[in-house]
């Protein structure tokens, strides 16, 4: 018999736990569907050396419980990735959610019937459950991308991706080692490796902005200030659009409109205070060239100053839009290029030409590696959803209906797939935020969205086509108001060969 329930969630990271917790609140039947052996999503798999939120602690969090928010001790200002997935395991117990999370469960497919109104849902093992309503809580970065270098799967050594992290941990210590790529994943872990590593290669196809963590132990009154006014401090960081406060002046000029100085005096600030704040220094950073420049410049005199060979700087130096990319944030990340066991390899005009049985292979240089780490990034926010067959209404597959590029109602809904939902989906602020805050308002929003229903006796509920052409419209517009779509990122889907370029996350951010 196939086992039925009013809800089938198909992920267990912060979405999907909180997504059951709200649909028992309703009083409704859920199952979790979770293809990890355990919960905490993103945090479950990205287990590289150095992880870390660039979120700060206290407010990556959940916040609908204060009693949660109240218990939980975060030790540190940016939490590591261990101690952010004992805070998803300690959710899951709290909640008592693991009775309705069964995990080793990957899916494959989930077929819309109209006639009774009901999701099936196939799992990779061949069972079946149906549903109701069906849940996407499968992360915006969780599908990995592994470019298909020639020769990829003739590697003898020891090949690693970032979000497919060994549970048991990588000892580097004495091995050569190669690292592909340098966005967040990289440059989080680069220092460590390098480390242990007695040859570490970066292979730096395009080079990435960073700015200093400034991590350290949270005091015992730093934490007191903030839960003595948890609500408050929600409430107040709720109100920007990226939904992270922070103890930075909020901006009110133009980069443009103060005096080199003072523009200089701000940079230093920030760049002292640390963190993503830092692209919050004036108001016009992400729309302005000009503005942007000035924050550009900032950063690479820094990289300049920090890295001792002026050719290796002048490599790490990017030339682009800075935060186009999503600006990343390190703990000694451009000095780890001062080692002399350290080499930068540029990858930009003369590609990885293959992989080799024993590393790999540049125009006519060779690279032996023991290792070869491939922080090679993510198929971002439409691969976990695409790699399901997702047919919806008359048989349509989901895959088909974005073969241009995802097109969603906010979001949350797309037209041909009726109680059908995503959290934090493309075309929602998802990435741009704190990713928690905008898990809860989806979670909330498809909550309220159940219950409606429920209770005014409707069985079903799709976008209709206008509504999401107005969204989309509106998503492009936004964006391209900005400086977003200037440079190829996995915003715009430009880091997977043939993924159509569309502009994902929504700008306007997830601010009440
Ligand atoms: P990212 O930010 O997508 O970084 C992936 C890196 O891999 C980036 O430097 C890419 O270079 C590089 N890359 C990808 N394909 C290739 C090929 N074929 N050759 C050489 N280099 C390549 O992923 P992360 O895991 O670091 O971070 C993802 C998000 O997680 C991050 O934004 C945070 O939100 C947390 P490219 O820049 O495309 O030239």
């Amino acid at each position: 018999m196939v086992n039925e329930f009013d809800v089938v969630i198909v992920g267990a990271g912060f979405a999907g736990m909180y997504m059951l917790h709200r649909v028992r609140s309703l009083g409704l039947t859920a199952r979790v569907l979770e293809a990890g052996d355990g919960v905490g999503g993103t945090w479950y798999w990205n287990r590289y050396p150095g992880a870390r939120c660039d979120v700060e602690s206290m407010q990556y969090s959940y916040q609908f419980s204060d009693e949660l928010q109240q218990d939980w001790e975060w030790t540190e200002r940016y939490a590591t990735q261990p101690e952010i997935l004992e805070y998803a395991n300690h959710v899951a117990d709290r909640f008592d959610l693991r009775g309705d999370i069964q995990c080793d469960t990957r899916v494959a497919a989930a077929t819309w019937d109209d006639a009774s109104a009901r999701w099936t849902i196939r799992t990779e093992a061949g069972d079946e459950c149906r549903g109701r309503f069906l849940v996407m809580a499968t992360g915006c970065l969780s599908s990995a991308n592994i470019p298909d270098f020639p020769g990829r799967d003739s590697f003898e050594g020891a090949p690693y991706h970032t979000g497919r992290w060994p549970h048991e941990g990588v000892d580097f210590t004495g091995k050569r080692v190669g690292v592909i790529g340098t966005g967040s994943s990289a440059i989080q872990s680069i220092p460590i490796i390098a480390e242990q590593a007695a040859q570490l290669y970066v292979f730096q196809r395009t080079a990435s902005y960073s700015v200093p963590a400034a991590n350290r132990k949270l005091t015992a009154d730093e934490v007191r200030d903030v839960k003595d006014e948890y609500a408050a401090f929600r409430a107040f960081n709720s109100l920007m659009p990226t939904a992270i406060g922070s103890k930075q002046p909020i901006p009110e000029a133009s980069a443009l409109a103060v005096s080199h100085d003072e523009r200089e005096r701000v940079y230093e600030a920030r760049w002292d205070e640390g963190g993503l704040p830092f692209l919050g220094a004036f108001i016009d950073l992400l729309f302005s060239p000009e503005a942007n420049e000035t924050a550009a410049e900032f950063v690479r005199a820094k990289i300049r100053e920090i890295v001792k060979d002026p050719k290796v700087a002048d490599r790490l130096t990017p030339k682009t839009v800075i935060g186009c990319k999503r600006l990343c944030v390190d703990t000694g990340y451009f000095a780890t290029f001062n080692k002399p066991t350290v080499e930068l390899v540029d990858v930009s005009s003369t590609p990885i030409s293959e992989i080799t049985p024993h590393g790999l292979r540049v125009g006519d240089r060779e690279f032996d590696v023991d290792a070869i780490v491939f922080a090679t990034g993510f198929d971002a926010m439409t691969g976990a959803l695409l790699n399901i067959d997702i047919r919806g209404r008359d048989g349509q597959s989901l895959r088909h209906a974005w073969e241009a590029g995802p097109r969603t109602y906010l979001g949350l809904g797309t037209v041909g797939f009726p109680n059908f939902f995503t959290i934090s989906g493309p075309g929602s602020p998802s990435v741009l935020t704190n990713m928690i805050v905008s898990i809860e308002q989806h979670v909330e929003w498809i909550a309220d969205c159940m219950a409606y229903l429920r209770d005014n006796g409707f069985d079903r509920i799709e976008a209709t086509p206008d509504a999401q052409d107005a969204w989309v419209d509106h998503v492009n517009a936004i964006a391209d108001f900005t400086l977003f779509p200037s440079c190829n990122s996995w915003y715009l889907g430009a880091n997977v060969p043939g993924k159509p370029r569309v502009f994902m996350p929504y700008v306007a951010g997830c601010g009440r």
